[in-house]
């Protein structure tokens, strides 16, 4: 429901959207204003998302006529939501950029202080609660690994998967390969972060029972996120997984090695989304301060490769854990709450002074 200034009453927002839109032309600015407002109440999303969301809770296809209706020139766009350190948010950027599709990131802060993406818009738009997040025109796609499949389906420019089945199939080998790998207890399994981690999965877990309490429509979303969170926190504290996962991770790398004997790239001669995959899987296990490269001289002379392309500086691939790149991020997106703090202190201050 959304208050309308125009009628002064409580509208089903997209209800008389629709009816407008069956029946004649919208009266745009009403509507644009009424959006406006809804999109306050929403957070920082775009505007498309909050199309969505407003489609996913109230009636169906209308988004469709609030595109066309309200915003008439508004062009389609491309947006990603992501965290710039996260593992599976540089996948999704790495093949944008190789892909070379134009897009706007848009940073969710997946994790303290902010939590974003345990927020109602963002869980609306993902009910993973993860980074990365595309959408593109009228699809929402929640997961990095439909994202690299998607991106290369729908936008043109160079081809990345091989035209080839044989060599298609050895690319898809290769990303199931990857994806069977789960980065997050390789992370927080790891005997550096283990006790960090907990702490921080504690806080995970806090966050989101009380964004469950506040928000019943989500109830189902916060429960199964809960409980993954649960999983992983039993997964990162069980060390003989950690160690078991750091073998395999051992073995596909010789396997990778020895593969690349053969070939330029993953799937042949042509770069392609088993690369994407895996220039981020190497870069993070270099992050962690192994050395996937050392006695892997097919790997090393492949990694030299694709990390001298220009996609690897431009999507912004992390190799070592760089906290004040997030500095600036962070400043902006906590503004608001430090005027907060500093208007309310100033307030005590001064009531302190007068009643002095
Ligand atoms: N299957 C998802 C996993 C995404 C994922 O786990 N992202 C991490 C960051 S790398 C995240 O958002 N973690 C926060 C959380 O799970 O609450 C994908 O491939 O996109």
């Amino acid at each position: 429901m959304v208050w309308c200034p125009h009628t002064s009453r409580t509208t089903p927002l997209l209800a008389k959207v629709c009816s407008h839109g069956a029946s004649g032309p919208l009266p745009h600015k009403k509507y644009k204003h009424c959006l406006r407002r809804q999109a306050a109440k929403l957070g920082p999303a775009q505007p498309l998302s909050q199309l969505i969301w407003l489609q996913h809770h109230e009636i169906p296809g209308a988004h469709r006529v609030l595109l066309t209706r309200v915003a008439p020139t508004q062009k389609p766009q491309t947006t990603l939501y992501h965290a710039p350190p996260s593992f599976y948010s540089q996948v999704a950027r790495l093949v944008l950029v190789e892909k070379g599709v134009a897009f706007e990131p848009r940073v969710a802060v997946a994790g303290p202080p902010l939590f974003e993406t345990y927020k109602p818009w963002y869980m609306h738009l993902n009910p993973g609660g993860t980074v990365p997040t595309l959408v593109c025109d009228d699809t929402v796609i929640a997961d990095s690994r439909e994202i690299l499949h998607e991106v290369d389906r729908r936008f043109e420019g160079r081809a990345l998967t091989p035209a080839n089945p044989q060599q298609a199939e050895v690319m898809h080998r290769w990303i199931e390969h990857a994806y069977n790998l789960p980065e997050r207890v390789l992370a927080y399994g790891s005997p550096r972060l283990r006790k960090l981690g907990a702490k921080v999965n504690a806080a995970r877990r806090r966050v989101l029972t009380r964004q469950q309490r506040r928000n019943p429509d989500l109830a189902e979303a916060y429960a199964a996120k809960i409980a993954d969170i649960e999983r992983f926190m039993a997964e990162a504290s069980n060390a003989s997984l950690a160690v078991s996962l750091q073998a395999r991770l051992g073995q596909t790398l010789d396997r990778l090695d020895r593969h690349l004997s053969e070939h330029t790239f993953i799937a042949g001669d042509t770069y392609s989304l088993a690369d994407v995959v895996w220039t981020v899987t190497v870069a993070r296990a270099i992050m962690r301060g192994e050395q996937p490269l050392t006695s892997r001289k097919n790997l090393a002379t492949w990694y030299q490769h694709v990390r001298a392309r220009p996609s690897f500086a431009t999507a912004d691939i992390y190799e070592q854990l760089t906290p004040w790149k997030l500095v600036p991020i962070m400043a902006k997106k906590l503004r608001v709450h430090f005027v907060l703090l500093v208007a309310t202190l100033s307030a005590i201050v001064v009531l302190a002074m007068r009643c002095g």
